[in-house]
């Protein structure tokens, strides 16, 4: 099978699934039109690719990071497509120093359960043409941890093969992080769609952690992993940061200086978001460090 058949598949989902042109209402009673998301950007990688052995380091994602093959026995490709954040929704929170805009929450929360959508579809497209697939998102095994500890089957810190584990919710927390020992609490998941995107070569990380692809940074990341055997894509970078100019911008668009030089600390990030959800729930969302930034809508 040829790369062209899953780009055209890809594009057909993506037209057919309804749910990426939603009506925002505004507060004052008003309401509007508004696209999500722009057809999204496909890179491939291979499920033998040894830097999945790499992600279950606990210095890159932790040994709780399942490889293709943990998700999907016979897995010989991945598949990761990144979905730009639409022009309107991106100027949107450009204009706000603080508050995100209602066009960007409507992007992290009816987006998301748009991409939950496509992505079902696809696997369910693939598999029905015979090739076996699992989208690791919506798998009843995946977890994300949010400053929590990662309940598993075996040992974390003696890193041990991750063979399974019950994992725990993504939506508690209140936890210190970076503990070590028995009390270790991390953010991260199961299985990273940023990690994901870098490995399939659609782009490096940022000094905000987020991905810069060829559109930018701003926008969101579903993938699977299937039977269906393609060449995998060649990453056209070297390094993690390859893409980020270290411009500071996103530093200083931070409302809670969760970035600095050194990098990005997630639980102020995360503080923020659910402060923000307080006030707009059941949305959530900031994105200020993907907006009004070089990185925001290409490689800088
Ligand atoms: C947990 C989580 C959060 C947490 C923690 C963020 C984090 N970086 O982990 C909180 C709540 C703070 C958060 C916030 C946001 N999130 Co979030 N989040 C996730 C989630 C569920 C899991 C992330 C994860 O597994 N992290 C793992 C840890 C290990 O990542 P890390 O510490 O950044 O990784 C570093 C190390 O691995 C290190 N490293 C060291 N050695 C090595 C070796 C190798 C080989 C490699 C590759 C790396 C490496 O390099 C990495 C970068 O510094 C993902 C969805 C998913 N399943 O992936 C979305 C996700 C990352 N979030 C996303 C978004 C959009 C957001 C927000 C903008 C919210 C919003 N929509 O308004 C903010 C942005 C924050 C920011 N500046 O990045 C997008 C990212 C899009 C992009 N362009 O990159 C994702 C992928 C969701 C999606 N489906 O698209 N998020
Ligand atoms: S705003 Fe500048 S420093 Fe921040 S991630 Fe983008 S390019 Fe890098
Ligand atoms: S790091 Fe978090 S709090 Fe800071 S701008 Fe980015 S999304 Fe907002």
């Amino acid at each position: 099978m040829e790369r062209g058949w899953l780009e055209a598949l890809v594009q057909k989902v993506f037209c057919e699934t309804e749910g990426n042109i939603v009506m925002v209402e505004k507060g004052d009673g008003t309401a509007g039109k508004l696209r999500m998301f722009d057809e999204p950007l496909i890179g491939i990688g291979s499920a033998d690719d040894p830097m999945f052995l790499d992600y279950k380091k606990p210095e890159a994602v932790g040994p709780w990071h399942r490889s293709p093959k943990e998700w999907l026995p016979g897995a010989r490709t991945v598949v990761s497509l990144f979905f730009p954040i639409s022009e309107e929704a991106r100027k949107s929170n450009r204009a706000e120093s603080e508050t995100p805009s209602l066009e960007w929450l409507y992007c992290r929360i009816e987006g998301n359960e748009f991409l939950r959508t496509f992505i079902a579809r696809l696997r369910d497209c693939l598999i029905e043409e015979g090739y076996p697939a699992c989208a690791p998102a919506l798998d009843e095994r995946f977890r994300a941890f949010m400053n929590q500890k990662p309940e598993m089957d075996f040992d974390v810190l003696a890193g041990g093969a991750a063979t399974g584990g019950s994992g725990s919710d993504a939506a508690a927390g209140g936890l210190e992080s970076g503990a070590g020992g028995s009390d270790l609490t991390v953010y991260g998941s199961m299985w990273s769609e940023r990690h994901v995107a870098y490995l399939c070569g659609l782009g490096t990380f940022g000094l905000s952690k987020g991905i810069i692809t060829r559109k930018g940074m701003a926008g969101r990341f579903a993938s699977l992993v299937t039977a269906l055997e393609l060449p995998a894509d060649e990453r056209p970078y070297k390094g993690l940061y390859d893409y980020c100019i270290r411009c500071g911008r996103c530093i200083e668009r931070c409302p809670v200086r969760a970035i600095s030089e050194e990098g990005k600390e997630h639980k102020p990030c995360h503080d923020w978001l659910i402060h923000v959800k307080k006030e707009y729930a059941p949305r959530l969302g900031c994105g200020k460090c993907q907006t009004a930034v070089p990185c925001e809508c290409r490689i800088p």
